[in-house]
């Protein structure tokens, strides 16, 4: 490997809206201000390491196609490419790219930046290793773990799940595995830790005892949440919902799906949600309604950026390109007071045809751009939405005895009745009107 890897590529900078640049931000300007908080603080930008420095672009009718030295498949026989020299390869072009993108954090599985040894032990030995570098890069840097993870799904052993799998020894498997980098995550400072159920659901309920694995879901939560405060780690707990892909069904379905089974087993005050968009897509939601659900249950946390495609009924990754689809999810995201612990995490895949070096530049520079306007379009919207939701909602404030439990059926009906004069008229919803206004801001913020 050449070093350093982006050797072509400088710092990106924030050149403005008359820029073009390509290698420049024209939106993301990381000290302006919006609402008393800065771009930076408001977006919490996160870059992955899997689909990033892990993945090499192969999908399951093809082999790799990226430029990834320290990967084993374009490895060249060079002797000294160790599993570990290859891990360590990788990290200092994943931080390379972290500090000239300027993006604050980064997120991890467990396997992303360590190899597997030939046990548990060896393994986490690897992984202890590589966190040791990972301090080192973190502090040259200055860049910050936004959450780490589990990777619980990918090898044969948990091929019927982790948490959920018929086999406790499984179960014991995936708590020791957890249990190792929830303490990584925590070494580093990791402002969240986060759940992604990815064979926690089934493929056919023939085999299935589905409320016995509910329950083994619920008693592996409880031991997550016992640990955190065991090691007191801060960061928040995350669960990321998703209804399907690799299962047929995911538990973790939405975040509806996810506040009422983290309410059933008296979890809600502790465990929170990372919403994906691309998931919301495959779940028949927008991304709005997603992060609205979640405010609205108290359960808001984090975003893994990323886009689908309507016609496509799978996880494509793809870099956010939407300003109108990520402007309504900001909107909400504001609307909830914006993100504490959480941030917005690019869990997004070049497309397999994306081979030069500099289209992971590219691509996260677009993303970036898309969320840092979209925060300005839905700065732009929200007092005047806002005000015209109340606007549609006002009649409640001399109504409150009905919602106060003051009033019952009878006697609401019994007014309705002696009220000979009493036809309430309809009033405009006014959603063109809105949806106009919506569009005129896309055009008009600066
Ligand atoms: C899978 C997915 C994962 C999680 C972390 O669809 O989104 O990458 O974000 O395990
Ligand atoms: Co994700």
């Amino acid at each position: 490997m050449t070093s350093p890897f982006f050797a072509d590529i400088d710092p990106i900078r924030f050149e403005g809206r008359d820029s073009d640049n390509p290698l420049a931000f024209r939106w993301y300007d990381a000290e302006h201000v919006v609402r008393g908080r800065t771009m930076a603080e408001h977006l919490r930008f996160g870059v992955c390491y899997w689909h990033s420095f892990a993945w090499d672009g192969s999908d399951i009718f093809g082999a790799g196609t990226l430029d990834r030295p320290w990967n084993p498949a374009s490895r060249t026989g060079d002797a000294t490419m160790t599993p570990m020299n290859a891990a360590k390869l990788k990290m200092e072009a994943a931080f390379e790219f972290f500090e000239k993108l300027g993006a604050p954090f980064f997120s991890f599985h467990d396997i992303d930046i360590a190899p597997a040894g030939a046990n548990f032990a060896e393994t986490v030995r690897n992984l202890d290793e590589m966190i040791d570098e990972a301090e080192g890069h973190m502090e040259r840097t200055g860049t910050k773990l936004l959450w780490g993870t589990t990777n619980a799904f990918s090898h044969p052993r948990f091929m019927s799940g982790a948490a959920t799998n018929p086999d406790p020894d499984l179960f014991k498997y995936a708590a020791a595995q957890v249990a190792h980098c929830m303490n990584a995550t925590h070494r580093l400072g990791g402002a969240n830790y986060v759940l992604w159920g990815g064979r926690e659901g089934y493929d056919s309920l023939l085999n299935t005892d589905m409320g016995r694995e509910l329950d083994q879901l619920a008693r592996f939560l409880h031991m997550v949440v016992e640990h955190k405060h065991a090691i007191g780690f801060d960061g928040t707990i995350l669960i990321e919902p998703k209804p399907m892909e690799p299962t047929k069904h995911q538990y973790d379905y939405d975040s509806a799906t996810v506040a009422g089974f983290l309410r059933k087993h008296g979890l809600e005050d502790e465990i929170k949600v990372n919403i994906e968009v691309n998931h919301a897509t495959l779940s028949g939601h927008d991304f709005h309604h997603e992060v609205a659900t979640a405010v609205n249950e108290g359960i808001f946390g984090s975003i893994d950026a990323n886009s689908g495609d309507d016609r496509l009924g799978w996880d494509l990754d793809r870099f956010p390109v939407s300003v109108e689809q990520m402007s309504l999810g900001m909107l909400e995201i504001l609307r909830g007071g914006g993100f504490t612990t959480g941030g917005l995490m690019f869990d997004t895949k070049l497309r397999r045809q994306s081979i030069e070096r500099d289209d992971l530049f590219h691509g996260h520079i677009g993303g970036m751009d898309v969320m840092a306007k979209a925060l300005l379009v839905a700065d732009s919207l929200m007092d005047e939405l806002d005000e015209q939701r109340d606007d549609r909602y006002s009649g409640w404030a001399d109504a409150q005895h009905i919602l106060n439990g003051e009033a019952t059926l009878q006697q609401l009906h019994d007014q309705v009745l002696s009220d000979e004069s009493f036809d309430p008229e309809p009033s405009s919803g006014r959603q063109e009107l809105l949806e106009n206004l919506v569009n005129r801001r896309i055009d008009q913020v600066r």
